[in-house]
């Protein structure tokens, strides 16, 4: 077979998500199959495939094929005693883990398939990619030294001072993260949100926390907070952002994410471009964690705010948007300032210089998170989230304001995100994932049903 990228004309790249993988050989049924069920999803995050055509040579091993917009792809292979997928079985829930069962039970040797099979014809296999919907867990240790999930008001996460001031406690990571997986996310992160303050290589109880999530928790697990090159406390050793990142990964993460970093690099990037030097030269955490671990293992956290603005030649060249929701003064227009250290400083950055530069360094997904909107429950920023998807081609997850069910569905409707985000209502039972994703699939959009199973195996 050719492997090939997917082309990214018509679509986010990479494939990131839950699709279906649809058995081609319509005659091959009965216990002693690999139990890959057309009505369940798995998690696929690739940026190249084997094409399926159903023909030639494919018809002696293609086992299932999955449609990624307009393109046709092989999902799994099956020869003799061997059996592989495009997919990930280890994380994508009940139907991942039945599989990995029927692969362990069962007798798997595939046995002679007749001379001239018909195989499901590519234009048959139908297009089944769902919305991702992503539960976010902020942790840091609260003042008696737990490690806790808190959450903020606009990035406050301390009680007001008549509540005494402490740091809001919703629960332990790693119990709420497994509830929510029973309860069917199809994705969980978890910011390191103090990281900024402590070597995260030192952080056991973070990266305990990984450990214990990732042994019962089998959907992709996200892991964000000091991604970027440290100097032990005793100042001689320098430990690089990819070694950070390979910290996390071997305990239990599939992704990380980046939020101050990618902001110093997004800076270096148009520095140097403005100083006609090359920009890409393998010096930043994203570049050297794509190249090492693939550009799918890197996430970037983006924490904008807003900045409001009379008139565009006002925001000293920063890409401004019209808005509808005029600031304090009236202001009709405004540009989104990117902060780093979890809000705490703005830069002279702005959102578009930043994703369109990390793409550029090789980063494979966007978490657009807005400072003005966490917490609030207002509802997401279409604003910044339609004029951030517009700018790059790979997937965004919009993330701020969720309150209502009818928040997750309109920011689909309206920018087309790959995955909707939320905290606080999650966290304070107000809704729950189910009730998302029936509203969601009401509204006509597509999403992994809530595997009950998940609780059980
Ligand atoms: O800069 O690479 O060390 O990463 C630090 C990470 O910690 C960043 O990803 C940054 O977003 C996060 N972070 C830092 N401080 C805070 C804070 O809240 N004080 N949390 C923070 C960011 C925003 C989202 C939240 C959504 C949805 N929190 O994580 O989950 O806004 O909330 P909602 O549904 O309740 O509205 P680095």
């Amino acid at each position: 077979g050719r492997v090939e990228l997917f082309d990214k004309q018509a679509k986010s790249v990479p494939h990131m998500g839950w699709n279906a993988a649809q058995t081609v050989h319509p005659q091959e049924n009965g216990e002693a199959v690999p139990s890959v069920d057309d009505d369940s999803r798995y998690y696929f995050v690739h940026s190249y495939a084997v094409p399926y055509t159903g023909r030639g040579a494919q018809r002696g091993f293609v086992h299932s094929a999955t449609r990624y917009v307009d393109q046709v792809v092989v999902s799994s292979v099956w020869s003799r005693n061997v059996f592989a997928t495009q997919f990930h079985p280890e994380k994508s829930g009940a139907a991942g883990l039945s599989l990995l069962q029927s692969f362990i039970e069962l007798n798997l040797i595939r046995p002679s398939l007749p001379a001239d099979p018909l195989l499901r014809a590519a234009e048959d296999i139908r297009s089944t990619l769902t919305v991702r919907v992503i539960a976010c867990l902020d942790v840091r240790a609260n003042d008696q030294g737990d490690l806790v999930v808190t959450k903020g008001d606009q990035y406050d996460v301390r009680e007001s001072k008549d509540l005494g001031g402490d740091v809001r406690n919703l629960g332990k990571p790693v119990d709420l993260a497994k509830r929510y997986y029973d309860e069917g996310a199809d994705e969980i992160a978890f910011l390191n949100i103090t990281s900024f303050r402590n070597l995260p290589f030192r952080d056991t109880p973070m990266l305990e926390v990984l450990r214990q999530a990732s042994r019962s928790i089998f959907v992709p697990l996200t892991i964000g907070g000091g991604v970027r090159d440290s100097v032990d406390p005793d100042g001689e050793h320098v430990w690089p952002a990819v070694d950070v990142a390979g910290e996390y990964f071997r305990s239990g993460a599939d992704k990380v994410s980046i939020g101050s970093d990618a902001v110093y690099a997004a800076e270096r990037y148009w520095q140097r471009k403005a100083g006609g030097l090359e920009p890409l030269d393998r010096s930043t955490a994203i570049e050297q964690i794509a190249e090492r671990y693939g550009r799918q293992a890197v996430v970037i956290s983006v924490d904008p705010r807003r900045v409001y603005v009379s008139a565009p030649e006002d925001a000293n060249g920063h890409h401004v948007i019209r808005t509808a929701f005029p600031g304090p003064n009236g202001e009709q227009f405004c540009w989104y300032q990117c902060t780093v250290k979890g809000g705490r400083e703005g830069r002279d950055t702005d959102v578009r210089q930043l994703v369109t530069a990390c793409e550029a360094l090789g980063a494979g997904e966007i978490l657009l998170n807005c400072m003005d909107k966490d917490g609030t429950n207002s509802g997401y920023d279409m604003e910044l989230i339609s004029d951030t998807k517009a700018a790059v081609s790979i997937p965004v997850i919009a993330s701020s304001g969720a309150g209502k069910p009818e928040h997750f569905s309109d920011v689909v409707e309206q920018t087309a995100v790959e995955a909707v985000l939320a905290a606080g209502i999650f966290h304070r039972r107000e809704v729950p994932i189910a009730a998302v994703k029936e509203h969601m699939q009401a509204a006509g959009i597509a999403v992994r049903s809530v595997d009950v199973d998940n609780a059980v195996l």
